[in-house]
């Protein structure tokens, strides 16, 4: 198959998640910086683009899709970043967890807690993986938190159990972003408060922040995904650090695709 095939073959499009993700601005820019006349990017959900990639790849079929790690989505199928010479997507990313201003002095066990939060790619992963199989969102941090004992004890060693303060996390519904919001949400449920997670558009979960009607998130994708957001809403959140390092984003398509690099869509 040539390339120029893979644009007819896939209508030009690629498949994308929801609109306001870092990622769907990414993949507009790398439409126009590589040239890529004729391709535009579909916007639908994060698991709409994930049952289209389960769909193609059954029939070996190609497809692009946006994607990013972690992402359970490499342990199911045998995937590839397809190259991005010209950087539009960035190069390694950081999660970042950001609070309301005031938190500290409101919630200090949150704060900390949330400040200390800090894991790796590969154990979001063990989350992300278990939800793609069918568990609950919630058991399935419950059940990471329950057996992570140790790591969780990093975040919350020496910090005051409180007695059912109301605190409110907000993030997109994200793969990644359901799996690291769900679980330290379980653990400050542990330590005493009353947990509510909202889930959100990527804006209005930094507006949240930034204004204080919620409390914190720890669904930055920082320093290219998220970078007009921080722009627009950083001065007014604090910045609790990385919580993952590692991160991602970029053009994705199944390993049996003859495609390697953005430039081949030409
Ligand atoms: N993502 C997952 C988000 C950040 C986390 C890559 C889909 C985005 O593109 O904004």
């Amino acid at each position: 198959q040539g390339t120029g095939d893979v644009g007819e073959a896939l209508n030009f499009t690629i498949t994308g998640i929801e609109p306001g993700a870092g990622i769907m601005t990414a993949a507009e820019n790398a439409i126009d910086v590589y040239g890529l006349d004729g391709w535009s990017v579909s916007a639908s959900s994060s698991a709409a683009m994930t049952q289209q990639l389960a769909t193609a790849y059954e029939s070996e079929e190609p497809i692009i899709v946006t994607g990013w790690t972690p992402h359970w989505k490499f342990a199911a199928f045998d995937l590839k970043y397809l190259d991005d010479p010209e950087g539009v997507f960035g190069a390694e990313e950081v999660i970042q967890t950001f609070a309301r201003q005031g938190l500290e002095e409101d919630h200090p066990t949150a704060y900390t807690v949330l400040d200390n939060f800090h894991w790796t790619a590969d154990e979001m992963g063990e989350i992300m993986i278990d939800i793609n199989d069918g568990a609950d969102p919630a058991e399935a941090a419950a059940a990471w938190v329950d057996a992570n004992a140790e790591r969780v004890a990093e975040w919350t060693d020496g910090v005051e159990p409180v007695d059912g303060d109301a605190l409110e996390l907000v993030y997109v519904a994200w793969d990644s972003e359901i799996a690291s919001t769900h679980m330290i949400g379980k653990v400050l449920e542990d330590l005493g408060y009353n947990v509510t997670l909202t889930p959100t558009e990527a804006t209005y979960m930094f507006e949240a922040v930034a204004n204080g009607s919620a409390d914190a998130t720890v669904a930055a994708w920082l320093p290219e995904t998220h970078a007009h957001f921080l722009e627009d809403f950083g001065d007014d959140m604090v910045d609790l650090g990385v919580n993952l390092e590692g991160a991602k984003i970029g053009l994705v398509v199944p390993s049996y695709m003859d495609i390697t690099s953005i430039e081949d869509l030409k």
